[in-house]
């Protein structure tokens, strides 16, 4: 990593290190709500486009280019992996990942295999180009945390109350350990495929774990987790744990190992660095819906989120979760000019 790179405001941010200004960017900001992002992809598949180099750097260069964002997030998804390894699954427009043959028992997890770097070329390829384009901007990799992982195999897509996946950590403990212990494998060689090539943070995605109660996270999902943030520990790269509707668990949550922790709209940065405790960074948490209100109903909710995460020992300006696809793109260019201006040093 070169010192520019090293000493850019979103990696000093994680390290909990003085900052020029507050760092930003945007989860999910490639795509959907970028025209230009609608007409690279015209076309192709959202899968297709994951595994073609040169849509990927176009993709992931185009938020940079357009809002100035200070991280890069790598355009990707978080079944990449599984598909890489056979699962028979895709992403249908407007649904999401639909996995064919939905994974319920033995046979099922017996067929998850390992990961290898000659799985994914093309995420190695990606990763080194985007790197030497992005210069001086740091490149997040990222995966899907293996509750949510696992929910996806489980139910075969998007689901909102995760019955069957609860149906086996809760029915079939033994079973379900197998498949995190499996996923966990995958997730982790995904990580640090991104990173061996280049990427300069990483953010696990564990996006629907806020279904889940304290005790059973610490129960069902903590093992997993930690061991995924521990296999990462000797790669020196920040690492992000985020889920959503996590309020409850962001305590447990900050026992897993990660240097950051992202926060979702619902709990005040000030709250949450208590609930977190000491040693973490946060990233968060404007309500990505405020977005669609007039900048003047924007602006002082941002100045909120800044001044609240003054309390936290380190900040990384972020929404509370994903950019949502009617966001007019000169909304997220005037917040992150705000964010600049406003927490300049
Ligand atoms: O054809 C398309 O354009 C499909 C839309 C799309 C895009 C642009 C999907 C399908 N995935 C992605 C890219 C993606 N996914 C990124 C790249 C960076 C970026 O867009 O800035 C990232 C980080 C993800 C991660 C992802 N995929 C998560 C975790 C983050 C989150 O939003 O919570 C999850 C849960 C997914 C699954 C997924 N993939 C796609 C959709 C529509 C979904 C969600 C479906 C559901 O609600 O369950």
């Amino acid at each position: 990593m070169t010192a520019h790179l090293a000493d850019s405001a979103f990696l000093r941010a994680c390290r909990r290190e003085p900052v020029p200004h507050t760092p930003v960017w945007f989860m999910r900001q490639a795509g959907r709500s970028l025209p230009e992002y609608r007409r690279v992809r015209e076309g192709t598949s959202m899968l297709a486009a994951c595994a073609t180099p040169d849509l990927v750097v176009e993709i992931t260069m185009q938020p940079v280019r357009r809002y100035s964002t200070d991280a890069a997030i790598f355009f990707s998804d978080i079944v990449v992996p599984l598909k890489a390894i056979g699962v028979d699954l895709d992403i249908t427009p407007g649904v999401g990942p639909v996995v064919g043959s939905p994974v319920r028992d033995a046979s099922g997890i017996a067929a998850l295999r390992p990961l290898e770097p000659s799985d994914v070329p093309y995420v190695t390829e990606s990763v080194q180009a985007l790197v030497k384009e992005l210069d001086r901007v740091p490149l997040i990799g990222f995966a899907g945390g293996p509750f949510t992982l696992a929910s996806y195999l489980i139910e075969g897509g998007p689901s909102k109350n995760h019955d069957r996946t609860k149906a086996m950590m809760y029915g079939a403990p033994e079973l379900w350990h197998e498949l995190m212990d499996r996923l966990t494998a995958i997730t982790l060689a995904f990580l640090r495929i991104q990173v061996a090539a280049g990427a300069s943070a990483i953010q696990l995605f564990d996006s629907w774990v806020g279904a889940v109660a304290p005790v059973d996270y610490r129960a069902y999902v903590l093992p997993h987790t930690s061991r995924i943030f521990a296999g990462l520990a000797d790669l020196g790269v920040p690492r992000i744990h985020f889920g959503v509707g996590t309020g409850e668990l962001l305590g447990v949550m900050g026992e897993a190992g990660a240097d950051v922790v992202g926060v979702d709209w619902r709990v005040p940065l000030d709250e949450a660095a208590l609930r977190v405790g000491p040693g973490k960074a946060l990233q968060g948490n404007l309500d990505p819906a405020v977005l669609l209100a007039p900048w003047d109903v924007v602006e002082p909710r941002a100045r909120d989120v800044l001044e609240r995460g003054r309390v936290a020992e380190g900040h990384v300006f972020n929404l509370g979760h994903g950019v949502l696809p009617s966001t007019d793109p000169d909304q997220l260019a005037r917040l992150t000019d705000f964010v600049h201006e406003a927490s300049a040093r």
